[in-house]
């Protein structure tokens, strides 16, 4: 596979850029190698720029549900370009969006837009800081919420596989009020809520974790959380960045049946602009300023542009329901083709799926935490990556991430993804 224009490109992003990419996942350091630069994607494909293709599950991280350039968003985009770029004033498009968004998502009954799920995530804890007048919040070792100060005290993603769980840079002042749970484990809760007593403002969860691999929640562990959460007072945030509108229309909180008092979006609702939201009870969301004294705030927030992606994306799925049932059918035949290939050569490596995300772990353990999502090996999965890259499967470059189907991928796709699966693990 000839990628001499990539390594050029990489050499010379080394040198403006800190380590050549604007997002470290994007690097390869987990698994090897220089990282491929991208020239064009098309559906369930993309191209780098050597030409060579690939069937894309990154699917830029979870935005594309309906693959690249799906022509319905292109449509929106261009049409919206023609009344300009950003006014920094009201646009009718955020009114339409916000009204979609608190439509798809009962719980939601008003949101504020911003440019990432970053923002998303950091003015979700200040509002519930706010409205409670606490300081403290609780987060679970593992999950990622991107990368404010504050949330990087073990956090997942890249922050994991790079092996800066807890980032230097993020002051003692600032991990001071962050405090520590396990995943799935609601002793670690209860323990937490006794010795902080009336100090804890939030619980922010991913409520189907995609950064330290695929792992959900458990339903008695769930609603336990969600019973001491409304005890206590405390604000449970469901971080729904990558699971909104990606594991069905109402996210993971209609999947779990949980209704959190705060959510947070990215990604799918921006459909491939920089989009992020948070929102939820009234009570809490009327603190935000203008119409409450909590600031948050973003030049282009709300952008025309990134609203007519965004709208037409969750437009399409208002619309289009059906589309859930077309995703799990894909992923289950992915999976299963999977699964066959480990029966066949006698690996019993995990496997979780939820909808259209799924991980294989290489680890022969039940994965239900960070603890034994953290037994995997990663060298392995290094090699397998490189091995399936070769065969034109392009995965997560990290074991800690998650494997997107959209409604592009096509049976041929798969098929080609399940050969390629078993002929990489053979040859690990
Ligand atoms: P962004 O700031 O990257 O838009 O969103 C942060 C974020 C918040 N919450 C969850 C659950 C997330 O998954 C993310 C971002 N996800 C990673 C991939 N695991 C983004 C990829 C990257 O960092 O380049």
């Amino acid at each position: 596979m000839k990628t001499e224009t990539s390594k050029k490109l990489f050499e010379e992003a080394k040198k403006y850029i800190p380590g050549g990419v604007n997002s470290p996942v994007r690097a390869f350091k987990s698994v090897g190698g220089d990282p491929l630069f991208i020239q064009r994607g098309e559906g369930s494909k993309f191209w780098d720029v050597d030409g060579n293709e690939y069937v894309d599950y990154i699917g830029s991280w979870g935005p594309h549900l309906f693959g690249h350039n799906p022509s319905f968003i292109i449509d929106a985009l261009k049409a919206a370009i023609e009344n300009g770029t950003s006014f920094g004033a009201p646009t009718s498009m955020e009114v339409e969006m916000a009204k979609l968004i608190t439509g798809l998502v009962p719980s939601v009954e008003m949101v504020r837009m911003v440019n990432s799920g970053t923002e998303a995530t950091m003015s979700a804890i200040r509002a519930a800081r706010g409205y409670t007048g606490r300081e403290k919040f609780i987060k679970f070792e593992g999950c990622y919420h991107g990368h404010a100060d504050y949330f990087l005290i073990k956090a997942g993603s890249g922050a994991l596989t790079l092996g800066v769980p807890t980032s230097p840079g993020v002051t003692k002042g600032n991990a001071a009020d962050t405090l520590l749970a396990d995943y799935n484990d609601i002793e670690s809760i209860k323990k937490l809520v006794s010795t902080n007593k009336n100090e804890i403002a939030a619980v922010i969860i991913e409520p189907i974790a995609g950064n330290m691999g695929v792992v959900k929640v458990k339903d008695d562990f769930i609603k336990e959380l969600r019973a001491i959460c409304d005890e206590e007072k405390i604000i449970l945030i469901f971080d729904e960045v990558m699971t909104g509108f990606r594991v069905a229309a109402g996210g993971a909180q209609e999947v779990l049946g949980i209704k959190p008092d705060l959510s947070t979006f990215g990604k799918i609702i921006g459909g491939g602009l920089p989009v992020g939201a948070f929102g939820g009870k009234r009570k809490i969301m009327e603190k935000i300023a203008p119409s409450g004294p909590v600031y948050q705030a973003g030049t282009l927030s709300g952008n025309p542009l990134a609203m007519a992606a965004g709208f037409a994306a969750l437009k399409h799925i208002k619309d289009n329901p059906n589309i859930y049932k077309e995703l799990e059918e894909k992923s289950a035949y992915l999976e299963k083709g999977f699964k066959e290939n480990l029966n066949a050569l006698g690996k019993n490596y995990a496997m979780n799926r939820v909808g259209s995300m799924m991980c294989m772990f290489f680890t022969e353990e039940i994965v239900d935490d960070f603890k034994s999502a953290f037994k995997s090996d990663t060298v392995l999965y290094g090699k397998y990556f490189h091995e399936m890259l070769k065969r034109g499967i392009y995965l997560a470059p990290a074991q800690f991430e998650a494997l997107f189907v959209s409604t592009a991928h096509t049976k041929e796709d798969l098929d080609k993804t399940i050969k390629s699966h078993k002929d990489s693990l053979k040859d690990l």
